[in-house]
């Protein structure tokens, strides 16, 4: 099975003015797709694997019987396609309050208030290019990590919830350097908290 894009729910200028139709546009068209085209090619030569969710094959990266360099494309690339489709369905306008995560998010953190702000604080500390992320444990426990590159939650075990992206491509044509004002910006497009 050969991985493709998912189509955008809405439309590129959906997000505006918090994020821009021609970051949308060249983030979902050419950096996912990018993701998309090297995760298949790294599968090329492992059919079996091609045939198995990707959730899983990240959770169990390092017992997988691949070539290093295949087994760091997998990580690279197959978290990029993980993380980006959960992105964009992330970002939904259509998207309601989730009374259960809000709930589990009072638990944890004291507040929605609270969590964003730790939050906030992640995403802005990630070094070079990465994501913040809320991700469960299998206790169902909620946990908060700064991840880099492409790392996936997965890869420690934990089913992400809420990620951020935080590489350039992601806000750099409207913010430029200014991450943090990407990052509160962000919030207004998040109606699920
Ligand atoms: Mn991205």
């Amino acid at each position: 099975m050969k991985y493709t894009l998912p189509r955008l729910p809405y439309a590129y200028d959906a997000l505006e003015p918090y994020i821009d139709a021609k970051t949308m546009e060249i983030h979902h068209t050419k950096h996912h797709q990018a993701y998309i085209d090297k995760l298949n090619t790294a599968l090329d030569k492992y059919p079996a694997l091609a045939e198995q969710p990707l959730d899983g094959l990240l959770k169990n990266l390092d017992s997988l019987k691949v070539d290093e360099a295949d087994r760091t494309a997998i990580r690279n690339h197959g978290g990029g396609h993980v993380n980006h489709t959960l992105f964009w369905t992330l970002m939904d306008p259509k998207n309601k309050k989730d009374d259960k995560l809000i709930a589990d998010i009072n638990t944890t953190f004291g507040s929605v208030e609270e969590f964003k702000k730790q939050f906030t604080d992640v995403a802005a500390k990630v070094f070079g290019s990465g994501w913040a992320w809320l991700a469960r444990d299998e206790q169902d426990k909620l946990h908060m990590h700064g991840l880099p590159n492409q790392d996936s939650p997965y890869l420690h075990g934990h089913t992400p919830i809420i990620g951020l992206d935080v590489w350039e491509h992601a806000y750099y044509l409207k913010y430029q350097n200014k991450r943090p004002d990407y990052i509160t910006a962000w919030w207004n497009v998040l109606k699920l908290i």
